[in-house]
């Protein structure tokens, strides 16, 4: 899969593939990512991408040309199964549209900035919209880096037994249970005493019911879910 992403801050996203499971994932070639900065395709000499908003207010709108150009210039080499903006009155971003994304080729995420962009871009070329939670960041490259993540680790091939994606939270609409390892008494506090007995269809069940308990306490909303 390649996922390009257009920024104004491409610092912001010079760190995260390059450790750990997303390094793993590039380095297998199962992963390519790209960032572009907008300002490539700044249209005047300040290369400007930004400007007042028709209607007054504060903060700036990302500029329509700048991004239909970047957009049409990465089009060129490839289709796009998917054009993603990062915004916060986007759609709420889960496990299902991550599993959702894992099988495209190719996409392209927008991170807006600001005010964000320009609602013409998101009429002509945005296929979704995508919010990871309700509270606002400065831009959306740490939600673009999330989303990566999050889809990356699910490419076939990413993962092997010691990571496996199978048991994640939100892989069946449940929290995943507590999770123990030596020693199995650890100044007194004890591992519970099902997991030490070898009984794996016991474990499967205790396991269960905690993650029902869990989820439960903590996130009931996943419960009413289909
Ligand atoms: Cl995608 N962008 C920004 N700027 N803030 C957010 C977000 C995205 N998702 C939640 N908050």
């Amino acid at each position: 899969m390649t996922i390009d992403i257009i920024t104004v801050v491409p610092e912001l996203l010079e760190s995260p593939f390059n450790h750990s499971i997303m390094k793993r994932a590039r380095e297998k070639g199962l992963l390519t990512v790209r960032t572009h900065n907008l300002r490539k395709w700044a249209i005047n000499k300040h290369m400007q991408v930004d400007d007042y908003q028709f209607g007054g207010g504060a903060g700036m709108v990302m500029m329509p040309e700048p991004l239909a150009n970047a957009i049409n210039e990465l089009q060129q080499d490839k289709k796009f199964d998917e054009i993603i903006y990062m915004t916060p009155d986007g759609v709420s971003f889960n496990q299902k549209t991550a599993n959702l994304l894992s099988m495209k080729e190719n996409i392209l995420i927008i991170c807006g900035h600001y005010k964000g962009i320009d609602e013409r871009i998101r009429q002509t070329y945005v296929t979704r919209e995508i919010s990871i939670g309700d509270y606002v960041l400065s831009g959306g490259e740490l939600a673009a880096a999330v989303v990566v993540d999050a889809i990356g680790r699910l490419l076939p091939g990413v993962l092997n037994d010691e990571t496996s994606a199978l048991f994640d939270s939100f892989q069946d609409n449940l929290l995943a249970p507590p999770v123990y390892t030596r020693p199995a008494d650890f100044r007194g506090d004890k591992v519970p005493e099902v997991l030490l007995q070898g009984d794996p269809k016991k474990v499967e069940e205790w396991r269960h019911e905690q993650s029902l308990q869990r989820t439960k306490e903590r996130r009931p909303d996943l419960l009413d879910e289909e």
